[in-house]
């Protein structure tokens, strides 16, 4: 009898264990990647489709789990004679076949309309071409008729949030720059792999405007734990402001002021690799030259963000750092839908700004965030990712206060 007992301790242990897991997912209250919460309307069909399977999985489970339980305890050893062994039950035998085998066929066909349904893409309304990098995503937005009333005349590019507006059939292009990445918003669509060479498209849309996180699913090398990303939606209105911000002739920084040494630091220490769009130097004689990044003479990726709008951005580097201060992303984040573009639109304000994070960034990026094996490791003369730039406190000062003022 003692024997027996304790046979029956692990099966019942695993199944305590199954049901407290069960229970604590239920009670994960803050979970802004639960794609049981679709909120939009390819995110809504992967869930039609994803519950029906789930539940019929569950009651699957429990038939089995059930079973089993009936059987070790019916059956349990105690000391009876060995049963007549038997070989065969034809009736059974198909019956178990037959059914999984339909159970299979529904979740096929519903799958497979479900694939072709979201491969969907010749009714869009807007284009937004992604780049998966090392380890950050760049967002452009080519001119076009589409996206809002008047279309967007002049091309975009930023990063790390990706900006559309709501209920529009957004279409992403989605390619990388280096290795392979995973592009995910939980709440708006499935994955999409990003690969190298390949133009791989992705629909789109959110009912309500919002902020929707995600984060790269394909492992990608050193810091792909670092590699978040975030769809921000916007209602048309204020989808029309966010153009005509990012678009906006550039605003120099006004003369003698600690912004405007940064701009001078920014021209001679980072804008070889970072473009401020519209940011121009002028020499002794009066002649006006603008100022271009050469990213792809100084990083092995060829590439790094463009950083022309930094403050309308609530993050930075692969969204994995806050620009906003816990208590003004906890705002950000729970505003109600009606609320949440005149929030997003302010940017990061003075008040909102958190500091601490830039500052650590501009002090040592790569000890904030692992970009290459080796310190300041170079590949035939150029950087992987943000190099370390030995700046002193007072370059960060006139750096951080020029940056602030990039909205
Ligand atoms: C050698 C090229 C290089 C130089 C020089 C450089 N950066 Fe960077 N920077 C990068 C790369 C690459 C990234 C992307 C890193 C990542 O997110 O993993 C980056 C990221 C950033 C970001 C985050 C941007 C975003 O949208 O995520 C900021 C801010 C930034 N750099 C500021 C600066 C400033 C200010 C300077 C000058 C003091 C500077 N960088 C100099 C290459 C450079
Ligand atoms: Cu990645």
């Amino acid at each position: 009898m003692k024997t027996v007992r304790r046979s029956l301790r692990r099966p019942a242990l695993a199944l305590g264990g199954i049901a407290a897991a069960v229970v604590l997912a239920g009670c994960a209250k803050n979970a802004p990647q639960d794609t049981f919460r679709p909120a939009g309307e390819n995110a809504r069909k992967i869930d039609n489709l994803q519950r029906p399977v789930f539940y019929t999985a569950g009651i699957v489970l429990l038939i089995v789990i059930a079973a089993v339980v009936f059987a070790m305890i019916k059956y349990r050893d105690r000391g009876q004679e060995m049963p007549e062994q038997t070989h065969g039950k034809p009736w059974l035998e198909i019956l178990l076949t037959i059914i999984p085998a339909v159970i299979l066929l529904f979740v096929g066909v519903f799958t497979v309309k479900t694939v072709f349904a979201l491969a969907k893409v010749d009714d869009t309304q807007c284009i937004v071409n992604v780049t998966g990098q090392q380890w950050w995503w760049e967002y452009d937005y080519p001119a076009q008729a589409g996206c809002m009333p008047g279309g967007i005349t002049t091309p975009i590019v930023t990063s790390g949030e990706l900006v559309i507006p709501d209920q529009t059939k957004v279409l992403l292009h989605i390619t990388s720059r280096d290795v392979i990445h995973s592009f995910w918003i939980p709440r708006l669509n499935g994955k999409r792999d990003a690969v190298p060479g390949r133009d791989q498209t992705l629909r789109m849309e959110a009912d309500q405007p919002g902020i929707y996180t995600g984060q790269c699913t394909e492992f990608c090398g050193l810091s792909h734990a670092r590699m978040r990303m975030a769809a921000v939606s916007l209602n048309a209105d204020d989808f029309g402001t966010w153009v005509a911000n990012q678009t906006k002739a550039y605003a120099p920084a006004e003369k003698d002021t600690l912004a405007a040494q940064g701009e001078t630091q920014f021209i001679t220490n980072c804008s070889r690799c970072h473009q401020v769009n519209g940011l121009t130097t002028t020499d002794a004689n009066g002649v006006v030259t603008p100022v271009l990044a050469n990213p792809d003479q100084y990083e092995v990726s060829g590439s790094a963000p463009n950083l022309t709008d930094l403050m309308t951005r609530t993050t930075f580097a692969g969204a994995t750092f806050d620009l906003l201060t816990p208590a003004c992303r906890e705002r950000l984040y729970n505003a109600p839908p009606d609320q949440f573009g005149k929030l997003y639109l302010q940017g990061v304000t003075p008040e909102c700004f958190n500091e601490g994070e830039l500052r650590d960034w501009l002090r040592n990026a790569p000890a904030k965030k692992p970009m290459y094996s080796a310190e300041n490791e170079k590949l035939d003369g150029k950087y992987r990712g943000m190099p370390n730039l030995n700046l002193t406190e007072n370059q960060i000062d006139q750096l951080v206060a020029y940056l602030l003022e990039r909205k």
